[in-house]
């Protein structure tokens, strides 16, 4: 398929409740969405970058550059047969994943829509549901977090994600242990502690959680290794692994024993398919994470967590956690078994609402062959 046409639209999307990590408090969400025309069928495709680069190095603005300078004028009026091919064409632009990933995205919904089959079919997915957890954010006291997790579990979430950071973490996360005995457990730093500081975790060893998610630096590969050796609890790597490469020396140096697999932070779905596969041959067992995506992202998320080696919950909530009014027609809900449906229509199986899509957007610029 010749590529014809590409639009950027740099969105900002009013958040139902404000965000905390260990990395700041977001009451607004910025993405790219990315539209790809070519003979007759468009695309969408989601980057993840957000406004400020608190979580990865990119940002809506390095995206953006990296999209209009280079990335897309390669683009333009070429031949695609298929997203893999669009991988091989990129290997000299470094770096800039979820830039990357958001142009992938797109050409996964354009192939899709040409051959009639769902994303679902074309990564090779075999499940029409998947189980899917909530990520809480910092709440003002554990007190709140108790009753924030006691709505979501009423609505039916039966997995917990809490953020954590330094000074806001083992009094927490024994709160809500000791509130909910049963409740499927985990936590997540956003890179927030050294080899030094996370000797204050320990206590976490003791909470029976699922995983300790990404606890130090992002490029810490060797300091997650020695920490590993101290908890018997898993620990899984989300920032730190940027690549299959990155996947396989993490496992081989046993920095982790759990990946989150990001499509955004890998460089699109075929790296987080690679990685997938690497994982399930080796056992190690996976999950899709979230980046608080639109209805877009959110449908990549759900094809992506329909592999067979996706055994862990998914940060992939209903629609109604994220966004009061989102850019797509289809709205995600959850299931009484705390799943969401993977959608089957062709491509990501979404339908994008041009006047709710204008609403939110804060800048654009078409490129044309
Ligand atoms: O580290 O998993 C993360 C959101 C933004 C940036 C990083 C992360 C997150 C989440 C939210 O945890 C997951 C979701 O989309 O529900
Ligand atoms: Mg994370």
């Amino acid at each position: 398929m010749k590529i014809e046409q590409i639009s950027l639209f740099h969105l900002r999307m009013p958040l139902v409740s404000a965000f905390e990590t260990s990395f700041g408090r977001e009451t607004v969400r910025d993405c790219i969405l990315i539209e790809i025309s070519a003979e007759g069928i468009t695309g969408f495709g989601e980057c993840v970058a957000d406004r400020d680069p608190g979580y990865s190095s990119e940002t809506t603005g390095t995206a953006w550059h990296i999209l209009g300078e280079f990335m897309i004028p390669m683009m333009l009026g070429k031949n695609f047969s298929s997203p893999t091919d669009f991988q091989t064409g990129f290997d000299q632009v470094r770096g800039h994943w979820m830039a990357k990933a958001g142009l992938e995205m797109a050409l996964w919904d354009l192939q899709g829509k040409a051959e009639g089959r769902s994303l679902r079919l074309l990564l090779g997915g075999v499940r029409d549901r998947v189980d899917v957890g909530v990520s809480v954010g910092i709440q003002d006291s554990p007190e709140d977090l108790v009753e924030t997790i006691e709505a979501y579990l009423a609505q039916g979430y039966r997995r917990i994600k809490l953020k954590i950071k330094p000074g806001r973490d083992v009094a927490e996360t024994q709160a809500v242990r000791r509130a909910f005995p049963q409740v499927r457990l985990q936590v997540d730093a956003n890179s927030a502690y050294t080899l030094e500081s996370a000797a204050a975790l320990r206590p976490l060893d003791d909470l029976s959680l699922l995983l300790i998610e990404q606890p130090l630096f992002e490029d810490d590969l060797w300091d997650h290794s020695r920490l590993q050796a101290q908890f018997k609890t898993p620990i899984c790597l989300d920032e730190s692994i940027i690549s299959a490469r990155h996947a396989r020396q993490a496992l081989e140096m046993s920095a982790c024993r759990v990946i989150n697999i990001k499509a955004g932070r890998v460089g699109g779905l075929s790296q987080a398919v690679a990685i997938h596969d690497l994982c399930r041959q080796r056992g190690v067992p996976v999950w899709c994470g979230g980046m608080l995506e639109t209805g877009v992202g959110r449908a990549s998320n759900l094809a992506l967590a329909s592999l067979p080696g996706f055994v862990l919950p998914g940060d992939i909530s209903a629609s109604e956690r994220y966004y009061v009014q989102d850019i797509t027609d289809e709205r995600f809900s959850l299931n009484a078994d705390s799943t969401i449906d993977v959608p089957g229509a062709p491509g990501l199986g979404v339908t994008v609402d041009l006047i709710t899509l204008e609403k939110f957007t804060l800048r654009t610029e078409m490129f044309k062959i």
